[in-house]
Parts: C-alpha cells; structure tokens; sequence
C-alpha cells in the first residue's frame, strides 16, 4: 500500500487540534503541560469557542502558554490570575474565561486571589497543574511538596514540624459556597488523558452556564525537577501523590 493511501482523511485516528500552533514547545520532556494544553485546545473546540475563550497567563513554567495556544491571552503577575479573571469574565460576560497556575502560583503566592475568587463564585475555570515543585525556578518546595520529599529547599525531604504539611488546596475550595466543580485528574495514562478531558468539559460549561467557580487540578510530574526520568516520574506519582492526593470529583453541584 501506498503512503498517500494510508494517510486519506477516513485513515486518520488523531490529529492535532487547530488551536495548538507549531511552534516547538519549551517543555522538559515528560511535562505534563503539553499534554493539558493540547486537552484544553480540544474542549475550547469542541465547544465552538475558539473565538470566545480568555485564557491568564500565570507565572511559572506555562508562562509562554501563550505561545502555543491561538487563542486570546491575559499574563498575570506571580498568582494574580483569578484577580485579573474575575475583571475579564465580569466586562466581557459572553467570553469563557480560565486561568492556568502551577501549584506555587495557586496555592503560595496567589492564594488570596484563588480563595477569594473562588468563594465569590467568578464563572471562571480554574486549571491548577500540581507537580509539588516549583518548577520554573529549579524545584524549590512548593506548598503542596508531600512530606519526605526531597527538593531543592528541602534536600533531606519536607519536615512537617519544619515545613508544616502539603496543602490539599482543591479540598479548601470545595468547602466554599462559590465553587460548583472541583475536580482532581491526572494525564499519565490513555485513559485519564480521556477522564480529564471530560472534567474540562464540565469545568467550561459550567463557566458559561454561570455556575460559579470550577477547579481543575492535575496531579502532574515534573520530571527535571524532580530528577526522575518521565516514566520513573509517572510511577513515582502514582505511588507517592495518588495516595495524598486521590483522583476524582471533589465537590460537584449539578
Ligand atoms: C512576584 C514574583 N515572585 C516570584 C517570582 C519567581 N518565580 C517565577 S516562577 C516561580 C515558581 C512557579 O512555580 P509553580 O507555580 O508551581 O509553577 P511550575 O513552574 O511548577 O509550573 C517563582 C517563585 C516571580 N516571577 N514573581
């Protein structure tokens, strides 16, 4: 058979979703990032919303998301993002707004933001990536590093009586009265990529649906800072974070 016969349109099983471009992603690899980047490309898609969705920058290491995503982008300060959301969703209420934060910007420096957007109900979505590091600046501990792990501040491991313990931030958001959908996934297997993409779904529709604040956490590696290879990443995930931080809803209000 001939290649131009195996590559016809009724052949192709995948393909890239049109929003994502072609530039080369910075991304270590193993990265959880890519992976929930090209999943929030197929929902916005899928939703016919390519021309509508808002998407804040944090800081971190998806500062350059941006780059890769031809849709219309705010960056924010280190955690500001659920601030700088709040503002777009309000003025432009027809838009389908998310912020995207690693666990330092959510759950250290942009704390206050996230609680106090989440608990006045902004219709936005919020997609938390927690690899338990702070990647971007070289693996410091982060607040949600589980206890014992090594990092670059903590090379014997988080000392709880030291450190004090990893947050479960998803978990104090669900607790308030502004959030809908709170949601814990992962991307490590075929099948979760398929789980999350369904929890995105919800997550935006219910943004659109006004239902107040929906979180989207993915448990993800970070391969370099940790010093794993990707695939020793993934399994130390599953036997390390998996347990503290268990996958599936957390709060859903239908
Ligand atoms: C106001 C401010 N404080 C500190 C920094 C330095 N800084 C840049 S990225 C980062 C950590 C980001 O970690 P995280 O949010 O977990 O995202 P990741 O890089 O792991 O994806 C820090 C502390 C900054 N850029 N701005």
């Amino acid at each position: 058979m001939e290649l131009i016969d195996i590559i016809k349109p009724e052949n192709l099983v995948y393909d890239k979703p049109a929003l994502m471009n072609d530039n080369p992603m910075h991304y270590c690899p193993g990265c959880s990032h890519g992976v929930i980047h090209k999943l929030i490309a197929e929902v916005i898609e899928d939703m016919g919303m390519e021309e509508k969705t808002l998407g804040v920058s944090p800081v971190g290491c998806a500062v350059f998301a941006y780059n890769y995503l031809n849709i219309d982008w705010v960056e924010a300060a280190h955690g500001r993002a659920p601030a700088v959301a709040t503002a777009l969703k309000r003025l432009n209420k027809d838009k389908m707004v998310f912020t995207y934060q690693g666990d330092g910007d959510l759950a250290a420096i942009g704390t206050a933001e996230t609680i106090h957007a989440a608990n006045r109900g902004e219709n936005i979505v919020i997609v938390f990536v927690n690899n338990a590091i702070y990647g971007m600046t070289g693996g410091q501990m982060a607040p949600t590093t589980l206890e014992n792990m090594p990092t670059a501040t903590c090379p014997y491991g988080r000392d709880t009586e030291l450190h004090g313990h990893p947050l479960k931030i998803s978990n104090i958001l669900a607790l308030l009265e502004g959030t809908c959908y709170v949601t814990r996934q992962s991307v490590q297997t075929a099948a979760a990529v398929r789980k999350a993409k369904k929890s995105l779904r919800k997550a935006f529709e219910n943004s659109m649906a006004g239902k107040g604040t929906s979180v989207v956490e993915f448990v993800s590696t970070c391969s370099s800072g940790w010093k794993m290879t990707p695939a020793q990443s993934n399994t130390w995930m599953e036997q390390n974070m998996f347990p503290f931080y268990p996958l599936g809803d957390i709060k859903n209000v239908e």
